[in-house]
């Protein structure tokens, strides 16, 4: 049963005159490098920024090695300051900011909404390319010694003091932005021009609210970070004096324009997630999504009033009470929002007829880990208690417990879910659970261990530390091991399933939105006919009835 009026089989089998997949239609690099089709250029992101997810990945795993002794362990402190700052920016601009929209959101968007692209192809394979431009400047700092000032690359230090490379890495970052914007554009037209006849908007897959509220995010806030680089550009190359105490600036300027950006881009990290968990936990428990229309605008609250938060993250820069009092109420606000889908998720899980399935497992895995991680953000929210957790390892572990334990799990969920549609490969379903297992624990107990540390009062950013925080911090790096394992099987078997994988049927979970009437992996054209909709992507009440 599906969402269209004809048989599921129409919209499958390549008809006469429809070329093969998508993936074997053309073939050379430059039928890849010149293609505007929306599933290759997803597919080139999702090897670009997973890429990039190892670089980031190896640079943790190398800094919580360091960490393993409360002295010198494998590097000097001035390498520990290049590894966190590169970890950081990695991981954010080159891989969780651009992963699922550019990934799964290229590749999915067009199909669920019954089109054939986006809205402007051509754009969207420059925004690729910039996407590839800007990593070449981020990452020319490998070779250019390096950067230390943090990924949030806050002044004076960087303006003044510091002699690494602040003017490749944040000009790569500032042609980020335009990748990310041009992305968020072409969803935002695509969903509203390119829906198929009877697609409404409550007739939408929940994924697509969710990249929708991302998109405005994208569009809205990304130039206020290019504002704010460039700036920092100017003031570094020219000493223009915005930001220079010494110049008559105000550093305490930077870190608004920077979190007036940063704060809604945790929205364009985590909508996408739970974008994702709305599908996986309908699909694999069978049940209509409780309180569609509520999941569906709370992601448009999430985006709207996650503008208003910003200030935060400057509870000790010495803003006004009145601001902190503020920020801190509206910080409690935006929490509710979020819980709204927490509750909604758990109870589309009751009485469902759940499939543990790796998919179901992430997202449950999801619900446990991101609970935790908005929890605690509403400890760090808490004026009062934030004076004493601000730059500890709380803060460190309460972040990745959102952008790890939330978006990354979340993605990984969504990438097994639709890894048979993108490749026409199942994987192995046991070698799925464990690996989901490991990445479970391995990511408890590194990151659980340092709510612990910072609550004891163990600040982050420092390469040496007080002995008493040695078990916790060795406890962390094992921690890190396994999590590391986890990850490693996964590509194993993952590359397994490329190369020897099963092929996959058109709809391996009993899905009902449009992407599972298409063939595994679907043509190129994507449907053989303009579909056409009559039910909801949830509607297995009724196909049940
Ligand atoms: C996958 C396993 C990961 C591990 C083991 C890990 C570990 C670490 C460690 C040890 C630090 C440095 C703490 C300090 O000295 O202050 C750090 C910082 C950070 N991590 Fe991760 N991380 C992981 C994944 C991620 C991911 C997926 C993101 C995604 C955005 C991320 C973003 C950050 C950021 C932004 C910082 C702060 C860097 C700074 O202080 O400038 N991490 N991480
Ligand atoms: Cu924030």
């Amino acid at each position: 049963m599906s969402q269209t009026v004809t048989t599921l089989d129409v919209n499958t089998a390549p008809a006469a005159g429809h070329g093969t997949d998508y993936i074997r239609a053309k073939s050379g690099i430059m039928s890849w490098l010149t293609t505007v089709d929306h599933k290759r250029i997803g597919l080139m992101y999702l090897a670009s920024t997973f890429t990039a997810f190892l670089m980031g990945g190896l640079f943790a795993l190398l800094l919580r090695l360091e960490l393993l002794t409360p002295k010198t362990t494998i590097m000097s402190a001035n390498m520990y300051n290049q590894m966190f700052t590169l970890h950081g920016a990695v991981m954010t601009f080159l891989f969780i900011i651009p992963s699922i929209p550019g990934a799964l959101g290229n590749f999915l968007l067009p199909i669920m909404i019954g089109a054939k692209d986006v809205a402007f192809p051509k754009l969207n394979l420059l925004s690729l390319y910039l996407y590839w431009i800007g990593a070449l400047f981020t990452l020319s700092s490998l070779i250019t010694g390096g950067i230390d000032t943090g990924w949030t690359f806050y002044v004076p230090y960087s303006s003044t003091t510091t002699t690494t490379s602040v003017l490749s890495v944040t000009f790569g970052v500032f042609i980020l932005g335009f990748s990310s914007i041009l992305t968020g554009l072409n969803f935002i037209v695509s969903i509203h021009k390119l829906r198929a006849p009877g697609m409404g908007w409550y007739k939408m897959p929940l994924m697509l609210w969710s990249l929708y509220a991302t998109s405005v995010v994208q569009i809205l806030a990304t130039p206020v970070l290019g504002i704010t680089l460039l700036l920092l550009i100017a003031e570094r190359a020219f000493g223009i004096g915005i930001f220079d105490p010494a110049l008559g600036g105000d550093p305490v300027l930077y870190q608004h324009f920077f979190w007036f950006y940063s704060h809604p881009a945790v929205y364009i990290m985590i909508l996408p997630g739970m974008g994702i968990i709305s599908e996986l936990i309908a699909v694999h428990s069978r049940r209509h999504v409780f309180g569609y229309k509520a999941v569906a605008f709370s992601s448009i609250a999430i985006a709207l009033v996650g503008f208003l938060v910003w200030g935060h993250h400057m509870f000790t820069s010495g803003q006004s009470e009145y601001a902190a009092i503020i920020f801190s109420f509206l910080t409690f606000i935006v929490a509710i929002p979020s819980g709204v889908k927490v509750f909604n998720w758990l109870a589309t899980l009751w009485r469902g007829s759940i499939a543990f399935k790796t998919p179901m497992l992430y997202a449950l895995s999801f619900l446990i880990l991101f609970s935790i991680g908005g929890l605690t953000g509403i400890f760090l929210g808490m004026l009062s208690v934030d004076l004493h957790l601000h730059d500890t390892y709380f803060v460190v572990a309460h972040f990745h417990y959102v952008m790890v334990g939330g978006t990354v799990i979340a993605f990984l969920g969504g990438l097994h879910h639709w890894w048979p549609k993108m490749t026409g490969k199942m994987y192995s379903e046991k070698l799925g659970a464990i690996s989901c297992a490991l990445v479970f624990i391995g990511f408890n107990v590194t990151f659980f261990s340092q709510f612990v540390l910072g609550s004891r009062g163990m600040p982050r950013r420092y390469y040496n530390y007080l002995d008493q925080f040695q078990p916790l911090h060795a406890f962390s790096t094992v921690g890190s091991w396994i999590l590391g394992a986890g990850f490693l099987l996964m590509i194993i078997y993952l590359v397994q399933s490329l190369r020897s994988g099963a092929p996959a049927p058109a709809n391996p979970w009993g899905g009902l939105s449009l992407e599972w009437t298409t063939a595994s992996p679907p043509i190129t054209e994507n449907f053989v006919r303009t579909p056409v909709v009559t039910k909801g992507a949830y509607d297995f009440n009724t196909e049940n009835a």
